[in-house]
């Protein structure tokens, strides 16, 4: 099924000059992207963002280290794109994830782990809902070339 998913290269990506191979890998794999954008830190927008995480033990942590700088925030759509980034992404904790994946070859700890990728069509909804107006994203209307 034709989905999109919302994937954020986090502080360290930055930090760590990744934000091409990030790219690159999602790429390769022939999804296309439809939106990119360096977001500056902002509170409100991340406590939005993470709400569901609200009140758990790695909450501050967690939103004092998407603090700690700009993110890359990224749409992308393809066949079954949801799952499939995910698994290109690898577990939570980068010390536990599969071998060649994201957070294995880059990531550091569970915090400081590369890259967000959404966990369902629901969850990349309300994730592009909450960092992307309509009109940033590639569309037939929103493309000169009339191309999408
Ligand atoms: P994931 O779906 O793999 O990004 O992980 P979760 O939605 O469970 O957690 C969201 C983010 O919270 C993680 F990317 C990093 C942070 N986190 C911690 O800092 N410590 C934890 O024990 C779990 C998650």
């Amino acid at each position: 099924m034709k989905q999109r998913t919302c994937v954020l290269i986090k502080p360290d990506g930055i930090e760590k000059n990744l934000v091409g191979t990030v790219l690159n890998r999602f790429e390769k794999e022939g999804f296309h992207l439809i939106g990119l954008k360096l977001v500056p830190p902002s509170r409100p927008l991340l406590e939005s963002f993470y709400a569901e995480h609200a009140g758990k033990p790695f909450y501050p942590g967690l939103l004092e280290f998407m603090l700690s700088g700009c993110f890359i925030a990224s749409v992308w759509e393809g066949e079954d794109v949801v799952g499939k980034v995910r698994k290109i992404v690898g577990a939570t904790n980068s010390k536990e994830a599969e071998e060649n994946t994201l957070r294995k070859l880059y990531g550091t700890d569970n915090r400081r782990n590369l890259v967000h990728a959404s966990d369902s069509p629901n969850s990349s909804a309300r994730e592009i809902a909450t960092l992307f107006n309509i009109s940033e994203l590639k569309s037939k209307e929103n493309d000169s070339n009339g191309q999408s």
